[in-house]
């Protein structure tokens, strides 16, 4: 068993309490922070962690920190996004569910490094038994002093708010978040200004993912640099990860960053296996916004290196620029899974979540949604294989937000990947439309 530092209490019974949270050490790095330390002192301990933001960017969370602005006379906000929404995403429902009063000790200890005075947790719209939860324990702080005027009598001041979105993913994207919270309709916005010099009301505005804000507690607690031994290299501290799909164990794990995907795969202590002991066909190692690896490169590199649980690691060999790790939404497909309607499944999303401001998404996700369909029920031809690549390929980098190249990604890591499936289907849409038809050729 590796190090927990996000989910060591997360079974105690009556954990959602503040009483049983204490006792359990929770609220020490307020103390700490807000008694002992300087605001700035927090950010260098955030910086010397290594921590990198859990949302899917993996941005380094102690450098966006210190890019906020401080014109003077001017409010500052911190802004959790708790908009969990990734297809494969369930973490941060998960930790907040059980553990309310984790998110809220790390949102007083952040908002006291940032200068922030309110604060808002923004939650997805779905999620109402969840907002029900925080509110309980947000009012239990109000109770003990721990949110208000002169928190514990060290003069700091919070107000602590949860806001429900409406149920679009696409308020999930930072700046479309903050049009929400602003009661407008969530379309994102271009970047720059980034929100930590222009951000809510147009003031600076810190986001950060809920995962990020809570493992600021054991930074302060225990220091930057203790954190920063945890993990490996630039991937450091330990991280949740949502596992779904064909294993035996779906669930929510806490790893120390660097384990081997092929441990986490197979052992009891992680995914389990492959439910049934079948074979594996491709994993999608962070969500349904990232690529989809094929079994042969999920657990090595092409390099042939063994493959890890990090940043670094998680990568499709130059295809994407950022990190396949994304938001930790490990999805797993054995040999019984048909790629090419999970492709369309994906692209279906995407074109239905695309906010319509740019009209490579918004034209090209649909385009994406109707060739797929079409190759999925058998009216496939055999140049809508590189009119897909072609499509994606004018998507990515030419839009506002990355919802685009979200929507591009899977598709064109699928027909990268998977070619001969898709060509399957074309040449055999009778056999191919049947009810459990799947392609093996690959798996040979
Ligand atoms: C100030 C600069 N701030 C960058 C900040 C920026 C943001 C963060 C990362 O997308 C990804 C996306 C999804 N001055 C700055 C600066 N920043 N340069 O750093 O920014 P960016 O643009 O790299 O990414 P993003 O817009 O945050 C997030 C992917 O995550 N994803 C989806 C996740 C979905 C969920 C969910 O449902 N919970 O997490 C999964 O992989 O595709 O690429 O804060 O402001 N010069
Ligand atoms: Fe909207 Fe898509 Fe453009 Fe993002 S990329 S702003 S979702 S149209």
């Amino acid at each position: 068993m590796g190090i927990k530092i996000l989910t060591e209490h997360i079974n105690v019974p009556g954990i959602e309490t503040l009483e049983v949270y204490r006792k359990h050490g929770g609220y020490r790095s307020v103390e700490k922070a807000l008694k002992t330390m300087s605001p700035d002192e927090v950010v260098e301990e955030v910086k010397t962690s290594g921590l990198r933001g859990r949302g899917g960017a993996g941005f380094p969370t102690g450098m966006k920190w210190s890019f906020l602005a401080k014109p003077e006379g001017v409010p500052r906000y911190l802004v959790c996004n708790a908009d969990e929404s990734e297809p494969g995403t369930f973490k941060d429902r998960y930790f907040m569910e059980k553990t309310p009063h984790s998110l809220i000790e790390g949102m007083i200890t952040s908002s006291y490094a940032l200068g922030a005075n309110t604060s808002y947790i923004y939650i997805r719209g779905e999620l109402m038994f969840v907002l029900r939860i925080l509110e309980k324990a947000i009012a239990e702080a109000y109770a003990a002093g721990l949110l208000g005027k002169n928190i514990l009598g060290s003069g700091y001041d919070l107000d602590l708010h949860v806001a429900p979105g409406g149920g679009a993913y696409i308020c999930g994207e930072e700046t479309a978040l903050l049009e929400s919270l602003e009661g407008k309709r969530g379309n994102p916005r271009n970047k720059p200004p980034f929100p930590a010099v222009k951000g809510l009301f147009a003031s600076p505005t810190v986001v950060n993912n809920v995962e990020s804000i809570a493992s600021v507690p054991w930074i302060v607690n225990n220091g930057g640099a203790e954190y920063a031994k945890i993990g490996i290299g630039r991937s450091t501290g330990t991280k949740l990860f949502s596992c779904s799909g064909n294993i035996n164990k779906p669930g929510v794990y806490e790893i120390e960053l660097g384990v081997p995907v092929e441990e986490f795969i197979y052992s009891d202590e992680y995914c389990g296996g492959i439910w049934k002991g079948k074979q594996l066909k491709a994993v999608v190692p962070g969500g349904s916004s990232v690529p989809i690896l094929p079994a042969n490169l999920i657990t090595k590199t092409a390099a042939g290196e063994d493959r890890l649980m990090t940043y670094e690691s998680l990568s499709d060999g130059g295809f994407v620029s950022g990190s396949m790790l994304g938001s930790g939404a490990f999805i797993v497909f054995d040999e019984d899974q048909c790629i090419v309607r999970n492709t369309w499944n994906y692209a279906r999303f995407y074109h239905h979540e695309s906010c319509g401001q740019c009209s490579p998404c918004r034209e090209g996700t649909g385009w994406m949604e109707k060739v797929l369909h079409r190759i999925e029920h058998g009216h496939g031809h055999q140049q809508d294989i590189d009119l897909l690549v072609s499509v994606a390929k004018q998507i990515e980098g030419n839009t506002i937000c990355p919802l685009g190249d979200a929507a591009a990604w899977p598709v064109a890591s699928a027909i990268r990947h998977f070619r001969d499936e898709f060509e399957w289907h074309i040449k055999h849409p009778k056999e191919a439309i049947l009810p459990g038809a799947v392609y093996r050729g690959q798996l040979a």
